[in-house]
């Protein structure tokens, strides 16, 4: 095919991609609504990124730069826009973010000409991801998000073992982003920190996920949170963990907060994934939790297991068996849309609003942690629903 046949049809596949509507899923479980399409995958990315389009040095038009997945964004309402800053994972394995944005937050995401350059610290960063977005009350828009390098105590032959930080940068645009030096904390690997949008007594306040090992939580593990007076030379001296991991739960191998928490008028609605064993490896799923409006280290509501789990074709991808999320808005009328991934693949939303998810927090069962007590909850629910069914007959 001649280059300019090909680079037609490639454009044509480009645009009906990005400009697909997206079609809410029916039914539902009365807490959300998936969305069909994914919202960001690999394809979504600009043909100009990925080829070189001159026909004098690309005369079979090949891709120059592969693009293998694009997932785990961060995401917030900026200039009436709903903007998702995504891990965009090249075919080289290294991460790197990229904007895009959509008008009505469900279809139609398109992405600024340029993916962030992102300024680097002396020391440098191997690779970045997972970031958090957090417009805080001090005016910034904060990136929190993990920057990752080669552990340098590991062996010579040992090219797997990293060391995990929490990256910091700031902007108002999202375009441009000033660096700040990474957080420093008592734990030796940080993943999954999020920065509170609001002071708590006049200091800056971190979720954190303090850990042992580049994988494994190991005797750390948990939500924690901590305070830290200097956002421009941020420490944390002291870490709360205010959600454990525990046996035999959806989170019993480790868990991680999600994006900022939003509040509301019952108290901070937090998104988290958790993560459990298999015979198949590690399946990630996502659960809410709410804290108190005044102590953000307590935890006031907590429904027993997962809120979303993988379902259908997010199953597979990657990393399999994965929903990643650590990005929602909520908007003033009340609606949230959650961008989650699926297995370090691709992006999705799904809706919902800040009643539903409360009373979904609220009024469904805290895990009593064995079958006995499950059991007894579904009759307990049965029983209530069958006297109803009988006094209506
Ligand atoms: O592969 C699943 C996820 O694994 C990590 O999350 P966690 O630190 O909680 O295990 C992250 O690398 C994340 O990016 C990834 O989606």
């Amino acid at each position: 095919m001649n280059f300019d046949l090909r680079l037609k049809r490639l454009k044509e596949e480009h645009a009906s991609l990005i400009k697909r509507p997206n079609i809410p899923e029916e039914t539902g479980n009365g807490v959300f609504v998936r969305y069909r399409h994914p919202v960001l995958t690999a394809e979504h990315t600009p043909l100009y990124w990925r080829y070189d389009l001159n026909p004098g040095t690309n005369p079979f038009l090949m891709e120059r730069f592969g693009i293998n997945a694009v997932f785990n964004a961060g995401a917030i309402k900026l200039d009436d826009k709903y903007v998702m800053v995504a891990r965009v994972e090249g075919a080289d394995r290294k991460s790197f973010f990229a904007v895009a944005e959509s008008e009505n937050g469900t279809d139609n995401f398109v992405f600024r000409q340029y993916p962030i350059q992102m300024p680097a610290l002396p020391d440098g960063d191997i690779n970045l991801y997972d970031i958090r977005l957090v417009q805080h009350e001090d005016g910034w828009i904060y990136g929190i998000f993990c920057t990752e390098k080669r552990d340098p105590n590991a062996a010579p032959g040992d090219q797997s073992s990293a060391i995990a930080q929490c990256g910091i940068a700031r902007t108002k645009d999202l375009t441009d982003w000033e660096r700040l030096p990474n957080l420093v904390t008592g734990s030796p690997q940080q993943r999954n920190v999020v920065l509170h949008p609001e002071f708590v007594n006049g200091q800056y306040a971190f979720y954190t996920r303090p850990q042992d090992g580049f994988i494994e939580a190991g005797n750390g593990g948990g939500i924690g949170f901590g305070l830290c007076s200097n956002i421009e030379n941020a420490v944390i001296t002291e870490e709360w963990v205010i959600d454990p991991k525990r046996y035999h739960t959806i989170y019993e191998a480790k868990n991680g907060l999600g994006p900022a928490p939003i509040k509301t008028e019952k108290g901070w609605l937090h998104m988290a994934h958790g993560v459990r064993n298999t015979a198949a490896g590690l399946r990630y799923t996502l659960y809410l939790f709410l804290t108190d409006l005044h102590d953000l280290t307590k935890l006031i509501a907590k429904p027993a297991g997962y809120f979303m789990a993988p379902e259908g074709d997010e199953r597979t991808g990657d990393v399999s068996n994965v929903l990643f999320c650590n990005g929602w808005i909520a908007d003033e009328d009340g609606k949230v849309f959650i961008y989650y991934a699926s297995s370090d693949t691709r992006m999705h939303v799904a809706v919902s609003t800040v009643e539903q998810l409360l009373d979904y927090v609220l009024h469904t069962a805290p895990d009593e942690f064995n079958s006995a007590a499950s059991a007894s909850r579904v009759k307990q629910i049965a029983e209530a629903n069958l006297a109803r069914v009988t006094q209506l007959q």
